[in-house]
């Protein structure tokens, strides 16, 4: 015990020591830069191939739709979020709180919209192979205990999904708290969110998700969307959290 401390004292003071030189940056300038470089490493994104053909989901979702969104859209979300939290980190390390606010906003946004892109093409597959019909298993008694039925959680998503205020998601999360599922809206691709809840399926309600065939009936696009869903792909991410112990 009293040597670990000890040892942590050491290493304590040869940090500050360190610090005190990397502070003096006409003394050393490579390690003043190596320094900052670490305190703002980041990750860099990369978009995931989609699962399937551009046309895969046809006629449900057109081949135009799927590569504007996929290849633009939410390669813009990536971009955005590389670029937000290398600011993000400059921003930290130079110490200017204005542009934290500023990044932190941007990585929230971007981030939200990687994310549940990434979860929306593996959520979806070709109808009839393994897209559309209902889910089987825990998930679907899950389903049946807090919805009462497919059919009763199908229309309240389906209302959730519709009714969206401007661009955003109907989302099923699963709320870690208490387990249960629960079915909300989120606005944009980060608004309206709950912090215990995790997103398993979600519907992009966006118009560039559906504008190219469907113009401007959201409906329209909502109810062929639900031939497309994977359920064993949102079972899948619904199993890893599974139920709370008794
Ligand atoms: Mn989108």
């Amino acid at each position: 015990m009293e040597n670990t401390r000890r040892d942590f004292l050491k290493t304590a003071s040869a940090v500050a020591a360190a610090g005190t030189v990397i502070a003096a940056p006409l003394a050393v300038p490579a390690q003043a830069a190596a320094a900052v470089a670490t305190a703002g490493a980041v990750t860099e994104h990369k978009l995931p191939p989609l699962p399937y053909d551009y046309n895969a989901l046809e006629p449900f979702i057109d081949a135009e739709t799927m590569t504007l969104h996929h290849d633009k859209h939410h390669a813009a979300y990536v971009k955005g979020l590389n670029e937000a939290e290398t600011k993000l980190a400059e921003a930290r390390a130079s110490g200017d709180h204005a542009l934290v606010q500023h990044w932190s906003r941007k990585v929230a946004f971007n981030g939200g919209g990687h994310y549940l892109h990434s979860m929306f093409w593996t959520i979806m597959a070709p109808a009839g192979k393994g897209g559309g019909g209902e889910p089987s298993g825990p998930l679907a008694d899950k389903i049946k205990e807090d919805f009462g039925s497919f059919a009763a959680f199908k229309a309240q998503f389906s209302a959730a999904a519709k009714g969206v205020e401007g661009s955003g998601w109907g989302l099923l999360h699963h709320r870690v708290t208490d387990g249960r599922l629960i079915v909300m809206q989120a606005e944009n691709q980060q608004k309206l969110t709950s912090w215990d809840c995790v997103p398993i399926l979600g519907v992009d309600v966006w118009e560039h998700a559906y504008y190219v065939k469907y113009r401007n009936d959201r409906a329209a696009y909502v109810d062929a969307w639900w031939n497309v869903v994977n359920w064993e792909q949102v079972a899948k991410n619904y199993m890893p959290h599974g139920a709370p112990s008794a």
